[in-house]
């Protein structure tokens, strides 16, 4: 591990010298200049800056997507397309914030089927690749705000999981949505040993309430900046839910059961008194180990990575905080 990383800081640092210099200002300047010797093998160090740029060139081929662009587009800084590639967390490939690219690129997958079952009138089998060519694509500029206080601003492309639904008929017994990330530990490492994939049981499961899984801002996303979604990102098809915390944002998705109870997920299996079903975002309830009043946005370069407030449903609250009236937001965190 300390070798790779060696290897790769050492190849960004000759063709990307200017970042190199400020990031060296920058650590100078928090007390870590004597230090600089030694960094290459503390990825956790660089991890302080938004974990940029130490993950491989992507060898996996993204292809172009055809999309309406967002009017008005919302007025948000976009982090850089690199660093929402190469800062991931997706436990199936390694718990560490590079592991999912740089092990994620020999990923299959195309052809990639998505079933649609449970309690719905008309269940079925989607293939994916093919429903991108007639499924309406959009880009959606969302905020992302991961449990762990780090945040982002992505350009997915999508399209709204409540439409995508509809054809299914769900029936009146539909109260929640349950989802399902590729179980193949074949291709995921995580999945093969219970310290690389961070303990986790897998498959990885999700869940959303049927009136979150139906609001337009819930999307199903199949691509990022223009392009399909690389493994790291869960390609090739991932939940987007801006206003909760990242993990509710299940990638690489083989299954979506509509279903008449709460379904199981994965964080509130793991460690049910540090994450709830809900995950809203919420400044007003800490993590029972940190605070969630603030966050690291990640922007461009390693000197914009700075500390913002973090807003209540991440700042989509006039939009979806009527369907949480009259619930105890402390007590379904
Ligand atoms: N299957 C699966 N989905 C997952 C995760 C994971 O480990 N496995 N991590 C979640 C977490 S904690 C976050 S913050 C987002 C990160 O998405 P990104 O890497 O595309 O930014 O994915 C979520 N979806
Ligand atoms: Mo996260």
């Amino acid at each position: 591990m300390a070798n790779k990383n060696l290897g790769l800081l050492g190849e960004q640092f000759v063709t990307d010298e200017s970042t190199y210099l400020n990031r060296r200002g920058l650590l100078k300047a928090l007390g870590f200049g004597g230090a600089m010797a030694a960094m290459p093998a503390q990825a956790g160090v660089f991890d302080l800056f938004g974990g940029d740029d130490e993950a491989k060139s992507p060898i996996f081929q993204r292809k172009p997507l055809a999309y309406k662009t967002q009017h008005p587009k919302p007025d948000l800084i976009l982090t850089p397309e690199q660093k929402v590639m190469t800062h991931n967390n997706f436990y199936e490939f390694g718990t560490a914030k590079t592991d999912p690219a740089n092990n994620g690129q020999g990923m299959q997958v195309e052809p990639w089927t998505l079933k649609v079952e449970g309690e719905v009138g008309k269940p079925g089998t989607v293939d994916v690749w093919q429903w991108m060519q007639k499924a309406g694509l959009e880009e959606r500029i969302y905020r992302m705000r991961c449990v762990e206080a780090w945040s982002m601003v992505i350009p997915w492309i999508g399209f709204e999981l409540g439409k995508f639904l509809q054809q299914f008929e769900p029936t009146s017994r539909a109260k929640y949505v349950a989802f399902e990330t590729l179980y193949d530990p074949e291709q995921f490492p995580g999945q093969k040993s219970r310290r690389l994939g961070g303990g986790i049981d897998y498959p990885y499961v999700e869940g959303l309430r049927m009136d979150e899984a139906m609001h337009p801002l819930t999307l199903l996303s199949v691509g990022l900046y223009g392009k399909t979604l690389a493994p790291q990102n869960g390609a090739p098809i991932r939940l987007v839910v801006p206003w909760k915390y990242g993990f509710k944002g299940i990638k690489s998705i083989v299954k979506i059961k509509l279903v008449e109870k709460m379904p199981p997920t994965t964080w509130n299996l793991l460690a049910s008194g540090e994450y709830g079903f809900y995950a809203n975002v919420n400044p007003a309830v800490d993590h029972p180990r940190w605070s969630q009043a603030t966050e690291r946005f990640i922007g461009a370069g390693a000197l914009s990575v700075k500390r913002q407030p973090t807003l209540p449903f991440n700042g989509y609250g006039e939009q979806v905080a009527s369907l949480y009236t009259g619930m105890d937001l402390k007590k379904f965190y």
